[in-house]
């Protein structure tokens, strides 16, 4: 386990990187969005991954603080982007229950003068397990603002059909575990009818994980899923070469 020291250390001395991957929009062919995934280049262990760092800063609550570093971050290098491509940055629970989270995104967008509908927030079903007025309450303002809301890795977790109507959602993510085996012989009905179902709901979908052109072609059949991410177009890479992607494709 991760020393927290060297976590607070970390974030001091600008150790943090982001990673973007791109997300492909079915229709035009072009990329739409970039996530933002966290890296840390430790001066000794290397390169450490996101499931090592997460867990350690919520428990030690620094992750509201990396939070805003990763937010501010993404909306800055979003503004350095062609065309209108959007940016995603996945919030861990805490980050999106924090009592002022309104102002956190407010004040992103304000200092780096990014348009508010270039931003989308991951958030996690775990998020949306205390279904109180006051999640509901969140989810609407940011909706107001314009920023917007997408249900990552969707079908992992404690999933609930329910979350997709109750919640003020414009996009979900369907996890990649539902890609397991489809190219074989496991039919793609829970993957299709999870894609309809978001889709008919009036929600962009996304399916994550996409290695192969199988299935893509799978996916893309009957019009339901929006866009696709997955190595088949681009494993997450530093901010100078998704610049230099986006600006060759745009
Ligand atoms: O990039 P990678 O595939 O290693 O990411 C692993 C996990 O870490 C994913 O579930 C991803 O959502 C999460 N993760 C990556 N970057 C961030 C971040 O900036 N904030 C939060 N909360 N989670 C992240
Ligand atoms: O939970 P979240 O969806 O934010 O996680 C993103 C993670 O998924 C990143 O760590 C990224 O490296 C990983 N990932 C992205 N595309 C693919 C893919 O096509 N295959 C696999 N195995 N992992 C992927
Ligand atoms: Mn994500
Ligand atoms: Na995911």
């Amino acid at each position: 386990r991760i020393l927290e020291l060297d976590l607070r250390k970390a974030l001091a001395n600008e150790e943090f990187e982001l990673f973007y991957q791109p997300l492909i929009n079915l229709k035009s062919g072009k990329v739409s969005t970039c996530e933002a995934l966290l890296r840390w280049n430790h001066p000794v262990r290397g390169t450490v991954s996101p499931v090592d760092i997460i867990p350690v800063a919520e428990d030690m609550g620094l992750i509201v603080d990396l939070g805003r570093w990763i937010l501010r971050k993404a909306c800055v290098e979003c503004m350095k982007w062609p065309g209108a491509v959007s940016v995603a940055v996945n919030f861990s629970p805490q980050q999106f229950h924090q009592r002022d989270v309104l102002s956190e995104v407010r004040y992103a967008l304000e200092v780096s003068g990014l348009p508010a509908h270039r931003l989308e927030i991951e958030i996690t079903e775990s998020s949306l397990l205390h279904n109180t007025q006051l999640t509901h309450d969140v989810l609407s303002q940011l909706r107001t603002l314009g920023v917007r809301i997408s249900l990552d890795d969707f079908g992992t977790g404690y999933s609930s059909l329910s979350y997709l109507h109750n919640f003020p959602l414009q996009k979900v993510k369907i996890d990649r575990s539902f890609l397991e085996g489809i190219d074989s012989d496991r039919p793609l009905t829970l993957l299709r009818g999870v894609a309809r179902l978001s889709a008919d709901l009036g929600m962009s979908v996304v399916v994550e994980g996409i290695e192969t052109n199988e299935q893509l072609e799978l996916i893309s059949a009957d019009g339901a899923v929006t866009e696709a991410q997955g190595y088949l177009f681009s494993r997450p890479v530093p901010a100078t070469r998704i610049r230099q992607l986006l600006n060759a494709s745009h």
